[in-house]
């Protein structure tokens, strides 16, 4: 039913107005997690390139730590789950939620244009706030043409800071991928334009919008917006990622991230990282009205739907879970809860662009969640 292109991953409006439509999938009971199977996913991921690779699990209460491998390969420090991270586009969920807080107060509205706000920015007048949030406006994912080819592409901008407008240049280069509102495609442009609108709206930085509405109220003791430094805070992981022919492991731990800013700078951990997600499927971070609106959702895949930057999995037990994943050079990011935000995973590997690894992390969902 769910009509989609292969190359492009983008799905059409059929498929978009059927899953607005359509409830949630029904949650079932959850079985314990199940750890030997995380370990050996860990281990896995090890033999086939990573460094290093952990799984923090919140269950109830309980928690359950598991790490293997290194955080650094020139000082065989031993990796930690409470190492500081770079967490990519999980970035976007608190981007997100700033925006709907916004709504909230009655200072934005997700359905009014963009260019209500940001007055000439985008070239389609149609393109509205719920737009951005999930994907669907069609703005060029500017990130393909930056990052090809991968390691050369990172070198020219792992130290560049760029401004939002820059970003949108980039995205603005290229005509727009589908009609407004008809079809997901991802890109990390829609998630600039977020930063653009919360900055708008509040008349301060995005960082500051964090810290004051998620990091503070949650004690939050290892999320960071650092942006523009490029450098983590603290006791933190390396990140290595994988040349694209030659295998090679390249330190990319030193980087802006500005190509990403509010679609993915951040700094975190794996407990900041489940104590959010938790409190985010709870409610306690937007009123019920507005994380509602984020549960409505896009269809990706036959397993796999996108909110308002939230990502629902569906697992092979019949179990859905929320939460997203997140990219950066040197740095793969899981972090998923379950609908009632009683368990949650973080799993993290410290390479990237290596699709094995990615593979074989991609399973600690099914390992937490259906045991
Ligand atoms: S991509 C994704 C992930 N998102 C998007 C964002 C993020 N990350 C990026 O856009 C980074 C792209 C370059 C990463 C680089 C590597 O692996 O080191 N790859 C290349 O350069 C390939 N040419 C949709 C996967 C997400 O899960 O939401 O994070």
């Amino acid at each position: 039913m769910v009509s989609r292109t292969a190359a492009t991953g983008v799905a059409t409006l059929g498929a978009v107005m059927l899953s607005l439509m359509t409830a949630p999938a029904q949650a079932a009971p959850l079985t314990g997690p199940d750890t030997p199977a995380l370990r050996k996913a860990l281990r896995t991921a090890l033999k086939q390139g990573a460094p290093g690779a952990f799984a923090r699990v919140d269950d109830n209460g309980t928690v359950h730590h598991l790490a293997e491998g290194v955080a650094d390969r020139t000082t065989k420090r031993v990796l930690g789950t409470g190492d500081r991270i770079r967490v990519g586009s999980v970035t976007k969920t608190f981007t997100a939620v700033v925006l709907l807080q916004l709504v909230d107060e009655g200072r934005v509205k997700l359905d009014a244009p963009v260019n209500t706000y940001l007055p000439g920015l985008l070239p389609d007048k149609r393109i509205t706030v719920r737009h951005v949030l999930s994907h669907r406006s069609g703005l060029y994912e500017y990130t393909n043409t930056l990052f090809s080819p991968s390691v050369a592409g990172f070198e020219k901008v792992r130290n560049k800071v760029f401004t939002y407008r820059r970003l949108m240049d980039l995205s603005l280069a290229k005509p727009l991928t589908n009609k407004p509102g008809s079809a997901y495609s991802y890109s990390n442009a829609n998630f600039v334009v977020a930063g653009m609108l919360i900055e708008k709206v509040t008349k301060k930085p995005v960082g500051t919008a964090y810290q004051d509405r998620i990091i503070k109220p949650l004690k939050l003791a290892d999320t960071f917006y650092v942006h523009p430094k490029n450098t983590i805070p603290g006791r933190h992981s390396r990140g290595y990622m994988t040349a694209d022919s030659t295998g090679r492991k390249i330190d990319s731990t030193q980087q802006t991230a500005s190509w990403a800013q509010s679609a993915g700078a951040m700094v975190s951990s794996a407990k900041d990282l489940n104590k959010f997600m938790s409190a985010l499927v709870k409610g306690k971070l937007t009123s019920a009205a507005q994380l509602k609106q984020m549960l409505r959702w896009t269809p990706v895949s036959s397993t796999q739907a996108y909110g308002l930057g939230l990502r629902r999995r569906d697992l092979s037990c019949g179990v859905s879970v929320y939460g997203h994943t997140g990219t950066v050079q040197g740095y793969y990011t899981w972090a998923f809860t379950s609908k009632n935000g009683k368990r949650g995973v973080t799993s993290f590997a410290n390479t990237s662009n290596n699709g094995t690894v990615y593979a074989t992390m991609n399973s600690t969902l099914e390992s937490t969640f259906c045991g």
